[in-house]
């Protein structure tokens, strides 16, 4: 089962943070599919239902993008 996450990160200013965080998140398993809205500055995650937002958002952290 697929669930879907968005999350709220204040940080993102440009494509190069986009690619960054999809980077980081490329390493986690159990992930899908991750968009990057530059505008919107919300990451959207597909994951199976072991990936929990903690977890999204520790990565996030790690990679210098604080989830608001
Ligand atoms: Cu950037």
């Amino acid at each position: 089962m697929n669930t879907e996450t968005k999350l709220s990160v204040p940080t993102i200013v440009c494509g190069g943070c986009a690619s960054g965080i999809k980077k980081a998140l490329d390493k986690v398993s159990g992930i899908n599919k991750v968009e990057v809205n530059v505008d919107t500055k919300l990451v959207t995650v597909e994951h199976t239902e072991e990936v929990s937002r903690e977890k999204l958002a520790d990565v996030l952290d790690d990679a210098g993008f604080p989830v608001e």
